[in-house]
């Protein structure tokens, strides 16, 4: 299959695998709930069971039709006080949060005012606000140079930093790159061995030192024989919890600059990584975390399971630092490229 011909296929799949990921945000920002409109409606079996059996098939395709005819309703909604101030609601549950939802519907009500507008016209103008409040924050996927890429991953305990690192592994593996893992989570000790499994499973190297070593050694160990053994990438391991926060970022702190000190030459990011079902809480996350290890880009994970995937918009708002990857599930392959177009596209 020709390189163009093989894109298309996988974005083809991203958006199939992000619009089912989405379906519940989609749901928040572009549908009206379907529940009240189908209300009176007969269902299939209803209809059925009063039916005589030949009339069944005429009674489905009739029950079909309205149906049909109720979505089309919902569909062409009149925009008045009462629509847009569900919309915020949906919207607010949708984890845009409030500092990104309150100027979206006063530039709403502002622009819609004596327009007549439905809500395929709200439809339109979120798709628009949507994309530019992405743009806003420069848009850049994970950055790679000839030399040495050295991925540092941060973030809070379980939002999935080992997983991504596993991910990631396996992604520049499999593009013919040299790979090295770093075990810099040396506080728990079974983060190493995990570690190690995804070390394995993705066919990569990895420096790990004994249990409750010091974590700055792990790093400088790794850089030294990255340098010297010309890797391509060296991702970074790090603790997500120890004994208190304010050890975890002195830790973090302590290791950002053994990478600053040994990395000279080679191509640095700082990726923080969130679980998109935490939502607004993992905002205050960013904050932190971005004034100790200047971060470059966000990995969001978890998008599949009970996230609202309207923290993307969030994120960008508030932090002004791009979401490079997106994790979609548990498996290698379930990590993506953030890409800003297709992810609004899958929301409508
Ligand atoms: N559904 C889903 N699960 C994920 C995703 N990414 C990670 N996980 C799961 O989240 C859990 C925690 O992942 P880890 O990679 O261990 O998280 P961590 O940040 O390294 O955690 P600590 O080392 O304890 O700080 C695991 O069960 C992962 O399988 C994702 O994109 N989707
Ligand atoms: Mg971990």
């Amino acid at each position: 299959m020709s390189e163009d011909g093989q894109r298309k296929g996988f974005w083809g799949t991203t958006l199939n695998k992000l619009k089912s990921v989405l379906a519940k945000t989609k749901e928040q920002v572009s549908e009206e709930s379907q529940e009240s409109d189908n209300q009176e409606l007969p269902t299939v079996e209803q209809s059925q069971a009063q039916a005589a059996p030949e009339e069944a098939t005429a009674n489905q395709t009739q029950t079909q039709n309205n149906t049909a005819t109720a979505v089309q309703a919902k569909s062409v909604r009149a925009v008045d006080e009462d629509y847009i101030e569900h919309l915020e609601e949906r919207l607010i549950k949708a984890d845009l949060g409030l500092a990104t939802v309150e100027p979206l519907i006063q530039a709403l009500r502002k622009e819609s005012r004596g327009k007549n507008w439905t809500s395929e016209n709200v439809d339109v103008f979120l798709q628009r606000e949507f994309s530019s409040l992405l743009n806003e924050t420069p848009q850049s996927g994970l950055s790679f140079k000839a030399g040495t890429n050295v991925y540092l991953i941060v973030g809070v305990n379980g939002v999935g930093k080992t997983t991504s690192i596993g991910k990631l592994a396996f992604r520049f593996k499999s593009e013919g790159k040299k790979v090295l893992l770093a075990a810099g989570d040396t506080f728990r000790a079974a983060a190493e061995s995990q570690l190690e499994i995804w070390s394995q499973r993705a066919g990569v190297d990895i420096v790990r030192l004994a249990d409750g070593a010091d974590p700055g050694a792990v790093v400088y160990q790794a850089l030294q024989k990255a340098r010297v053994e010309q890797y391509d990438v060296v991702l970074v391991d790090t603790a997500g919890r120890l004994h208190n926060k304010t050890n975890l970022m002195a830790e973090l702190k302590k290791i950002r600059t053994v990478v600053e000190k040994n990395s000279e030459g080679m191509n640095v990011e700082s990726l923080l990584v969130l679980d998109a079902s935490t939502g607004q809480n993992g905002l205050q996350q960013a904050k932190v975390f971005s004034e100790v290890c200047g971060l470059t880009g966000v990995i969001l994970t978890k998008l599949d399971g009970t996230a609202k995937g309207g923290v993307v918009f969030a994120i960008a708002k508030e932090l002004s630092i791009p979401v490079k990857l997106i994790g979609l599930g548990e498996k290698m392959e379930d990590l993506r490229d953030f890409d800003s177009a297709l992810f609004v596209q899958a929301l409508f």
